[in-house]
């Protein structure tokens, strides 16, 4: 089993759509092993995205992401960082295929709904970021 870590964007948090999201990935098979709503300053926004710094958006998606609520979640499934990944879309919601999660939530290219690991080494560095051990709970699925 592996395990992603997603966070709902703020554009998706302020407009309602974080039951849906976290019911999509639900539905297609993820246990949630670890949920919570915050909002991170800037400067945890820079740590967590530091992968991008040398990217040009970086300053815009780090102000972005610090600029209001976001939840957080740990899932848990067979191939869960290929399969969410499959299930958000291109990362611009314009483009993204009908019926992903950018697709049906998100605006655009920084306001896209959802971040998801795109590799272990991602899913390594981002669960720890936002989680601790006391946090990440293990239950037999019914
Ligand atoms: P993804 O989230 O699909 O893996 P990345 O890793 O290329 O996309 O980019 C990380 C985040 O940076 C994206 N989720 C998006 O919010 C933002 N982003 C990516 N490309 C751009 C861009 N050209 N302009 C503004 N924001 C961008």
């Amino acid at each position: 089993m592996e395990k992603t870590l997603v966070i709902v964007k703020p554009d998706a948090v302020c407009r309602g759509y974080s039951g849906k999201i976290l019911g999509i990935l639900e539905e297609h098979g993820l246990k949630l092993r670890a949920l919570k709503m915050l909002q991170l300053d800037k400067q945890q926004a820079q740590g967590f995205y530091a992968v991008h710094k040398e990217r040009p958006f970086y300053d815009s998606l780090t102000s972005y992401m610090s600029s209001g609520p976001v939840v957080a979640a740990l899932l848990e499934g067979d191939e869960a960082i290929s399969k969410v990944r499959q299930l958000l879309g291109d990362t611009d919601s314009k483009k993204a295929a009908p019926g992903t999660i950018r697709a049906s939530f998100g605006q655009n290219r920084e306001q896209n709904a959802i971040h998801a690991s795109d590799s272990p080494g991602s899913a390594a560095f981002e669960i720890p970021f936002l989680f601790n051990e006391l946090e990440i709970t293990d239950y037999d699925p019914q």
